[in-house]
Formats: structure tokens, C-alpha cells, sequence
């Protein structure tokens, strides 16, 4: 796909009305739709919408030989999905239960990074390919009809904390489109990599994580691959590592504390993004599946993809999403899933670092919270056959 068309979708108001205005609603927009419910009884999954089963993962060890830079993931049947979906927390679009119902899904087992894509590894896909990332692409006059000529410069968006509280039913207080923002400079122009080779790489857009995954001989996990390998074997729980947010007290996720988007108070350590790997990897060990960076997923979002799959009848085996995508907050920007949250991760707003809530991006705008992982199927004699067939 060309990146012409779709910098119309994302950078079209910006350009047209202002650089260093604000633009589209996207990915660095993901609005809140949690609460903090607890986990229902896991009963029988198959019989009873929004109980979680148990997770029964594939038996077969792990191929030979290993990866490196990756773990394996067993694969198997889960159940998928989040009941937090208590859209009373913010008043904003898309507080809805997208990540309902709750139910079974089935994943051969792949390979899995351990950690976020970091700045280190992109430079080395840079250097080889000579790849330019959208955000370093200068946008076209004609794809920006009525768009000032001094308007039309590369950029991306970059979050910037409000001078006092404000309302929060309006990002554009808190994201500006930074002209000169990419993914060696992370805050605009002035900003450089130095000391930041092992922080992820931000500033992503879809294609631009698809292209470096190809040329790894990888690919960008399903949101049914990632969630799976985010609950580490674990069922039902409201977090990547069990049910606590702080278990003994301890931060398990880069996320915000402090008040929001005024200032984060870095109590997890962390103002902002953080280097990989900074807390404890889940039970499968992998770091980072919470907070830190939104990583992208291949399927395309649908608000409703898991409803079209429970209406399915059976357990869905390898889900790849749905052919089109549909936001209907905002129905003619083409988003692809992303999960795991950010740094930007707070009660106050936005809690999607749960283990089981979805986000989304449209699909040409990275941000400065907007990063990868991928995964990297194991070959065709490694799958567990589909008994179905
Ligand atoms: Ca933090
Ligand atoms: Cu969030």
C-alpha cells in the first residue's frame, strides 16, 4: 500500500488548518473504557457469554533450536477479551465495550520478541534498506487540496503536557503535530537517539513496523497472538502479571502517575517512555506487553470483531480480524489493532494496559507512544492440526 493515500486520512486537518495545531483523532487518542471490575468466575466459557475458561495452552515444547531475541509461545485456547468496560470513568467517543464478549479463541504457537522493537534494531533495517518512514516523508500538495504549501512538512505527533488540568474530553490539548518529529527524533528536530539506542522505536506507522518485520523474516503479531502471549498462560486476569496493579508495591508497567496531562510524576521510574525491559516480564517473558509503547497488531479494528466471533458458534482458530476495518467513532479513518497500552497509561484516562482491552491507530500515524513487536511463526511440522478439519 502506498503511504500517498493514507497521509490524506491523518495529516489532512493539520496541514490544511495548521502545523502545530493538532490533527486527526487516532492511536494517541485512545479514550478510556475501563473501571476496575473484578474478574467474573471462570465457569464454562463455551456455554456462558463473558466467563473466562481456563487457558489450555498447546503441550508440544518449544522448537528447536531458539530464536534469539525471542520466546516461545505455546499456543492454544483461551479466552479473550476484558470485562473492565466500564464506560462511565470518562465521558468520551469509543467508550464502549469492544473488548466484550468474552470468548474462545485458539492460537498456534509462535515465536515471540521479548521486547519492543528498539532504536538499536530499526537503524540496523535503516542502514540495510534505506527505509524512510512515513513520518519522514514530506507530504504532497496534491494530496492536501487547499493545503498551504508551508504547511506541507513532515512531522509527527508528539504528546505535550498542559500548563494546568483540563477537561479530558479533548486530546488536542495534549498532542501537537511536531513538524520535524520521526523516529530518530523523537521530540522534533532538536531531539536525537543519544543514549536511547535500547528505548523502542516510536513514531511508527503500520506500514512502517510491517516493512521492518518483513525484512527481520518476521511478522506483526494478530491481536489474538499478542493477547495470548501478554496473559503468560495466566486466565482472566485484569493485568499482564495477576490481578494487583502494584503487587507488594511495586510498579509492574511503565504507565503515568501524577495528574494528567499536566504532569507525570515518574513514580514507576519513568517519566515518559523508558528503555526495554525496565520490570518484571511476564510468566512467558516477555517485557513490556503492558505500558510503555502501543505496539501494533495485523488485524484490522472492528468495534465488532469479538461479537461477530462469539456469534461464530465455536472457538475461533488463528483469528487474522476482520477484512475492513470500522471505527465507528471515526468511520473513515483505516485503523489497525494495537494493544499493550503506554506511558501515557492512567486510571484518570485511559487504562487500556489491561491484559484484555483493545486500542487502535490509524494505520499511517505513529506518535511518540506508538512502537512494534513481532512474532515469527514456527514452521508448518511445529503446528498442533486442527482437529476441525
Ligand atoms: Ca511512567
Ligand atoms: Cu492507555
Amino acid at each position: 500500500m502506498t503511504s500517498a493515500t493514507h497521509l490524506v486520512t491523518f495529516r489532512a486537518v493539520s496541514l490544511i488548518i495548521a502545523v502545530g495545531g493538532i490533527i486527526s483523532t487516532s492511536s494517541w487518542a485512545q479514550e478510556s473504557n475501563s473501571g476496575r471490575a473484578a474478574p467474573q468466575a471462570k465457569t464454562d466459557a463455551a456455554t456462558k457469554p463473558n466467563a473466562f475458561g481456563p487457558t489450555i495452552p498447546n503441550a508440544a515444547p518449544a522448537p528447536t533450536p531458539a530464536v534469539e531475541g525471542m520466546v516461545w509461545i505455546p499456543g492454544g485456547e483461551f479466552s479473550m477479551g476484558s470485562l473492565d468496560a466500564d464506560a462511565a470513568l470518562c465521558d468520551m467517543h469509543g467508550s464502549m465495550p469492544d473488548a466484550q464478549p468474552i470468548h474462545r479463541v485458539y492460537v498456534d504457537g509462535y515465536w515471540m520478541d521479548k521486547t519492543e522493537v528498539t532504536n538499536e534494531q530499526f537503524e540496523k533495517f535503516v542502514k540495510a534498506t534505506g527505509y524512510v518512514t512515513i513520518a519522514e516523508q514530506t507530504p504532497r500538495a496534491e494530496d492536501f487540496p487547499g493545503a498551504p504549501p508551508e504547511n506541507l512538512v513532515a512531522g509527527s505527533t508528539v504528546f505535550t503536557p498542559t500548563p494546568g488540568p483540563v477537561p479530558l474530553d479533548n486530546h488536542y490539548q495534549w498532542w501537537r503535530y511536531q513538524r520535524g518529529a520521526n523516529w530518530r527524533h523523537p521530540e522534533g528536530p532538536e531531539s536525537d537517539l543519544k543514549g536511547k539506542e535500547k528505548y523502542p522505536v516510536v513514531h511508527i506507522a503500520y506500514d512502517d513496523a510491517a516493512a521492518y518485520a518483513k525484512w527481520a523474516g518476521k511478522r506483526l503479531p494478530t491481536e489474538a497472538e499478542f493477547e495470548f502471549a501478554a496473559r503468560g498462560g495466566a486466565a482472566g486476569k485484569t493485568f499482564a502479571w495477576g490481578d494487583e496493579f502494584k503487587p507488594n508495591g511495586k510498579f509492574m508497567a511503565n504507565t503515568f502517575q501524577g495528574t494528567f496531562p499536566v504532569k507525570d510524576t515518574g513514580e514507576d521510574g519513568f517519566i515518559g517512555v523508558a528503555p526495554v525491559a525496565q520490570f518484571p516480564p511476564n510468566a512467558y517473558g516477555l517485557y513490556d506487553v503492558a505500558g510503555n509503547v502501543w505496539e501494533w497488531c495485523s488485524d484490522w479494528y472492528r468495534v465488532d470483531t469479538y461479537t461477530r466471533q462469539m456469534l461464530a458458534g465455536k472457538i475461533t482458530r488463528n483469528p487474522q480480524g476482520p477484512n475492513s476495518p470500522y471505527d465507528p467513532a471515526e468511520p473513515n479513518e483505516k485503523k489497525r489493532v494495537q494493544r499493550g497500552g503506554s506511558f501515557l497509561c492512567t486510571d484518570q484516562y485511559c487504562t487500556r494496559y489491561m491484559v484484555g482491552t483493545r486500542g487502535k491507530g490509524e494505520i499511517s500515524t505513529g506518535s511518540n507512544h506508538v512502537g512494534f513487536r513481532c512474532v515469527k511463526p514456527a514452521t508448518a511440522t511445529d503446528r498442533v492440526p486442527d482437529p476441525s478439519k
